[in-house]
């Protein structure tokens, strides 16, 4: 027999401000014992106690897609200015125009809605003319509907674990830049984390993986988000739509876990996969 699966999702706001999100893909079987691990989630955050707390159980009437995580790969650079400049010559290699790679950058920097704010979803730009391609610039593009199938997630905490990394703000990013990566036209994604008390952030492509920085922004700073750099002349709406709508699991565990001075260590090593 077929199973159903469902989309569960998360977001909890605190005076109107958001603070707590995420989402899992389930069988029936586990819709209770998830949404109460999300609440608890939501109520125990580290901003502070949510007081709206939105959950969305949807049946996934669109097929599920299963792919492999990205190989995991750490750039120790401590200093997020030089981590920067790394960043862009990674971009630049992976066919990024420079131009573009600066505005990127700075529209993190400094808050990439039209009032430099945080957005919720993501800038998506063009990357040979950097322009900017989301249709609702405040409020972007959220990729959505993905998730790990039980067993890959627990082999990735283990793998987390054994390699002393985060496991609270990896898992939900890797997920992420996996399925974002895995759109033939989506070269990368640079993302930096939004959280004021983590520094991190990555560059993700489908053939040099999920290149990480523990610093990419100075500690305290709230100011993040995500960038898709994509084809000249695709199709926009199919885009969106694989983003937010088609459901992607990671059932495959990529297991290629390691750590590099230079993203052009990275490059030069890449025995990828
Ligand atoms: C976020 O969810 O806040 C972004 C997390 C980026 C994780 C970067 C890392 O691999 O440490």
């Amino acid at each position: 027999m077929v199973k159903d699966y469902f989309s569960l999702r998360m977001r909890a706001t605190k005076e109107q401000q958001h603070i707590s999100g995420a989402e899992r893909i389930i069988t029936a079987a586990r819709i209770e014992s998830a949404a109460a691990k999300l609440i608890r989630r939501a109520r125990e955050h580290a901003h502070g106690q949510a007081d709206v707390i939105n959950l969305t159980l949807e049946l996934l009437e669109n097929e599920i897609t299963e792919i492999s995580s990205l190989p995991i790969r750490t750039i120790k650079q401590d200093d997020y200015r030089l981590a920067r400049d790394e960043v862009k010559d990674l971009l630049v290699q992976l066919g990024i125009n420079k131009q573009a790679t600066s505005k990127a950058i700075n529209l993190l920097a400094k808050g990439a809605n039209p009032k430099g704010e945080n957005m919720r979803g993501a800038v998506i730009m063009e990357l040979t003319s950097a322009n900017r391609l989301e249709g609702d610039q405040f409020r972007g593009v959220r990729a959505s509907r993905m998730d790990y199938s039980g067993e890959a997630k627990e082999r990735l905490l283990k793998l987390l674990e054994d390699n002393e990394l985060n496991r609270t703000h990896i898992p939900e990013a890797l997920a992420l830049a996996s399925k974002v990566v895995a759109h033939r036209q989506i070269v990368a994604e640079l993302c930096w984390s939004d959280d004021p008390d983590y520094t991190g952030g990555y560059v993700a492509n489908q053939e040099l993986g999920y290149c990480r920085f523990p610093f990419l922004k100075p500690e305290g700073l709230g100011r993040g988000g995500r960038v898709f750099f994509v084809q000249p002349g695709l199709d926009l709406s199919e885009l969106v739509d694989y983003l937010e709508q088609k459901p992607v699991l990671v059932t495959q565990l990529n297991p290629n876990i390691k750590e590099y001075q230079t993203i052009t260590e990275v490059i030069t090593n890449a025995e990828l996969g």
